[in-house]
């Protein structure tokens, strides 16, 4: 008798646990677009598009290496409305009794796969994932008896591990572990951005928007301009663009934001990472050869490759070896609830108002407006964990909570307590202005610290300081900060406070 194999929407790898030791001769491949799947959080409208074009090309790929794929479109009469019911059906029509299954990217969906054997009534088999470079018992080996999880000591493991920018007498390529440093320019007015190449939808993922733009016209987002590729073929056309074009650049405007500017030098490449398009072993080693090849300097190859084998592959760790308690944490008590204009855009803060309006647009923001812009003013407003962790969850078309949640609530907004980032990454309006041309064109002042036309930012920073002064004092990288605190007037500080108090609530 035959087996019955699922592949879900994010894992469309060319190898796949859940289809080894196959036969596709006997054994029946389920794929399925479900509502639940589309709507447990309102995905993006293009990032629905992206998974169920990238989903349909796999399914006909699979085919025509020889498997079976019984394939549910979310148009279909009648068609199921989970992946479990997906496979219920696939189980009656088939006769078959046993499942296998790569385990799920999402907490959410590992737990309901888990009551599967009961509830469908056939032999389940849920496989480790081995797409990632570590797996998840290399991390909770390397976590095991130590009291801070840094993801710098995780990374330099990893390259001793696979020997990636690492010379025959085992040192850094370059003399150091890590070029952070040389990441952190602002880009100068007369630096221009490269030209990027971005695909255009083929017929089949037309009809995928299409069908997208019927059953979820209400979802946050753009569905156009579509820009994503859509097959693995098409999806390393993309790396290779970043390789030959981008690449050299990446290093030193890594930290930089520019109006208009949503791509810089960044790779775009997560999307196709996350649901199996491209391999993240194979993307480091490519980025290494050309620090071989010499055309591409140390600080930009050694970045790139510290956000692949360093940042993903730790956040994954550190996200099954903390679920399900880390999601409920909320160190700093933050309940304010998410205001409208993260949907909207509509606010009169540029750098706001264009890191939410290229997220609308492209389901795409670069790490540092991800970080410093919208997380930061979550943290600083101490906007509610749940409300601001589904809403990076819903809006980017790379977003699982495996990776989602630790950067979301770890690092943004420090909801974790310190088991990601040292200390918060709060910042005032200053930084976004040194980072960033936002200010030149903003409303606000980002000169002033208080008073009419003041830069939110800088109110809200003061506020977020004294505020949670009671839970910060004591952590030895705030010291400084507290230090400028107690040098403060304490009549400034306690206008700050106010002003900050009305511009929070006129949000609600
Ligand atoms: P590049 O800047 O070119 O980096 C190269 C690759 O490195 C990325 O494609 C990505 O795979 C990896 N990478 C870089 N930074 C991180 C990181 N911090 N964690 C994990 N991988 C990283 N990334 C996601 O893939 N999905 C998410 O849902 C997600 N949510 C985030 C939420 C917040 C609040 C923050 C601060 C970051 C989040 N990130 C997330 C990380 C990062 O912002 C994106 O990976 C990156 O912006 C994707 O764009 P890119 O491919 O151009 O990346
Ligand atoms: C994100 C997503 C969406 C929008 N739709 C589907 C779907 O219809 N079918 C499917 O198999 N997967 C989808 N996904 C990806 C899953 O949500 C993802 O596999 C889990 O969240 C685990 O990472
Ligand atoms: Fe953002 Fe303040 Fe600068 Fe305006 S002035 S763009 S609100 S940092």
């Amino acid at each position: 008798m035959g087996t019955i194999r699922l592949v879900l929407g994010d894992q469309l790898s060319e190898t796949l646990s859940a289809l080894d030791d196959g036969d596709p001769g006997s054994d029946v491949i389920v794929m399925a677009e479900v509502q639940d799947e589309a709507t447990y959080v309102k995905h993006h409208k293009k990032k629905i598009a992206f998974l169920f074009a990238a989903m349909r090309h796999h399914a006909k790929a699979l085919e025509e290496t020889g498997w079976t794929v019984q394939y549910f479109k979310i148009t279909d009469d009648d068609g199921p409305a989970s992946i479990e019911e997906a496979c219920k059906r696939v189980i009656e029509s088939s006769g078959f009794d046993r499942l296998i299954i790569t385990k799920p990217g999402e907490f959410r969906l590992l737990s309901q796969m888990q009551s599967w054997s009961e509830t469908l009534n056939v032999s389940v088999e849920l496989r480790e994932d081995t797409r990632f470079i570590a797996s998840l018992d290399d991390f909770a080996d390397w976590a095991k008896g130590r009291k801070q999880l840094r993801m710098e000591y995780f990374y330099r493991d990893m390259r001793k591990s696979t020997g990636i920018l690492v010379n025959s007498d085992a040192e850094p390529e370059g003399g150091e572990w890590n070029y952070d440093q040389a990441n952190r320019k602002s880009l100068p007015k007369s630096k221009l951005t490269p030209e990027r190449f971005l695909p255009e939808p083929d017929a089949t993922t037309r009809a995928a928007i299409d069908d997208v733009e019927a059953c979820f016209s209400d979802h946050f987002g753009d569905s156009d301009p579509f820009f994503f590729a859509t097959t693995k073929n098409g999806a390393e056309d993309c790396f290779d663009h970043f390789i030959n074009d981008i690449l050299p650049g990446f290093g030193d405007y890594q930290d930089a934001m520019a109006k208009d500017e949503p791509w810089m030098w960044h790779s775009l490449i997560s999307m196709y990472l996350n649901c199996g398009l491209l391999d993240p072993l194979d993307v480091c080693r490519r980025a290494e050869r050309s620090y071989e090849n010499g055309k591409a300097p140390i600080n930009a190859v050694e970045g790139f490759i510290r956000q692949v084998l360093g940042w993903r592959e730790y956040v994954r760790g550190l996200y099954w070896l903390k679920m399900p308690d880390y999601k409920e944490t909320n160190a700093l008590d933050a309940d304010r609830p998410l205001p409208e204009f993260y949907w909207t855009g509509e606010t009169d803060m540029m750098c706001m108002a264009q890191a939410i309006g290229q997220t609308k647009k492209y389901a795409y923001a670069h790490h540092i407006q991800r970080l410093m812009v919208t997380g930061n003013f979550a943290l600083l407003a101490g906007i509610s964990p749940e409300e601001i962790n589904d809403w990076y969850l819903s809006v980017y078309a790379d977003a699982y909570e495996w990776v989602e949640l630790p950067n979301t609530h770890g690092m943004a907004i420090y909801a974790d307590g310190g088991v990601m980032a040292s200390k918060p990454y709060a910042a005032s309006g200053s930084y976004i202005n040194k980072m960033s041309d936002y200010c030149s064109g903003c409303s606000y002042d980002v000169k002033q610290k208080m008073g009419e036309g003041a830069c939110p930012f800088n109110l809200l920073y003061w506020d977020f300081i004294a505020r949670n002064e009671g839970k910060l004092r004591n952590n030895p990288r705030m010291g400084l900060i507290y230090g400028n605190l107690d040098k403060r007037d304490p009549d400034d500080i306690a206008q700050i406070r106010e002003e900050a108090a009305s511009f929070l609530n006129e949000l609600n």
